[in-house]
C-alpha cells in the first residue's frame, strides 16, 4: 500500500516552533493546493473515496483524527495527532476520516487542483477500478 509517515524537522528555538513545507523535498510532489478540516463532527466519517492519481501529505494540525486507507485488498488505520508528523497517500487508495477529536484541524497538502472527475465515490466501482487497473499494468498496484 502507498502509504508512508514522515517526521517533519522542526525549528525550534526560544520563541517557539516552526516547520516548512517544501515541494519535492519533504512534500515529495510539486504542491498544487492546500486544504483543511476543522469542525469535524465526532460521529461524522469524511472521505469515503478514493483519487485516480491525486497524491496528499495529510497533517493534523490540532486535535487527532483516524485515516482508514484501503486498497481494495488490505485496511489500515492510521492515527493523526501531531502536527509535525505527515501522512503520505498515493493514488488508488480508498480513504475514510473518523473519529475526529472537538479540536482536529486536518490538513492536507495535494498535489492537484480540486477535480472532481479524480474521485471514485463508489466502493464497487473502486474495486473494480482497482481490477482493472492491476490488471492492465499486469502486476498488482503498488
Ligand atoms: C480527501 C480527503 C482527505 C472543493 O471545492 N475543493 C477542494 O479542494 C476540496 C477538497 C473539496 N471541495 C468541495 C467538494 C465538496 O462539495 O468541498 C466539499 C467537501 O468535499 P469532500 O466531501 O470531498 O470532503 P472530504 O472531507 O470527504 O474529503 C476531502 C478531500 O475531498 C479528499 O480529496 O482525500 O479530504
Amino acid at each position: 500500500m502507498q502509504i508512508s509517515m514522515s517526521r517533519f524537522q522542526i525549528k525550534g528555538d526560544e520563541r517557539g516552533s516552526l516547520i516548512a513545507l517544501e515541494q519535492n523535498k519533504n512534500i515529495p510532489f510539486t504542491i498544487r493546493r492546500v486544504y483543511y478540516i476543522y469542525g469535524a463532527k465526532p460521529d461524522s466519517i469524511r472521505g469515503k473515496h478514493a483519487h485516480r492519481a491525486l497524491e496528499q501529505v495529510l497533517i493534523c494540525m490540532n486535535g487527532s483524527c483516524e485515516i482508514e486507507l484501503d486498497d481494495g485488498v488490505t485496511k489500515t488505520t492510521v492515527k493523526l495527532d501531531r502536527r509535525d508528523e505527515g501522512l503520505y497517500i498515493g493514488p488508488g487508495l480508498w480513504r475514510e476520516m473518523r473519529h475526529f477529536s472537538e479540536d482536529a484541524v486536518l490538513m492536507a497538502v495535494a498535489s492537484q487542483l480540486y477535480d472532481e472527475q479524480d474521485y471514485i465515490r463508489d466502493y464497487q466501482a473502486f474495486l473494480a477500478w482497482r481490477e482493472a487497473a492491476g490488471e492492465c499494468a499486469g502486476r498488482p498496484m503498488p
